[in-house]
């Protein structure tokens, strides 16, 4: 399930939003997250921060598994969605729809709001 979803409100024409969560895997299996879907993002993609040479930069996620009764965390400076063109200018207060998908097809529906700060 998907707790605190949230996405960063940007100026209009903004390319890009940013989207973080946390998933929490409640089943007694572990789940891995394969992809990221959105009705509102041309390109939603999953990307993470990493600092190389003092520089941070964003990189394909990779492989992402939540351990049976463990969460996984999409923080700013961290693990994000990065929300690629959006099909509609989103202002503080409206919301976005996204879901992740699972490895096993399994699709996790939430709605993000748009805020300016974490919640
Ligand atoms: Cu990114």
């Amino acid at each position: 399930m998907i707790e605190s979803p949230w996405v960063r409100a940007a100026p209009p024409g903004a390319a890009s939003l940013a989207g973080y969560l946390v998933l929490r895997n409640r089943c007694a299996a572990p789940v891995e997250v394969a992809d990221v879907e959105s009705m509102d993002f041309g390109m939603p993609m999953i990307h993470r921060t990493v600092v190389e040479d003092g520089v941070s930069r964003m990189r394909p996620a990779g492989k992402l598994v939540v351990a049976p009764g463990g969460s996984l965390r999409f923080e700013p400076g961290g693990l994000h969605l990065m929300l690629m063109r959006p099909l509609q200018p989103l202002a503080e207060g409206d919301v976005a729809r996204i879901r992740l998908v699972l490895a096993d097809g399994r699709r996790v529906f939430a709605t993000f709001p748009v805020r300016r700060e974490a919640p």
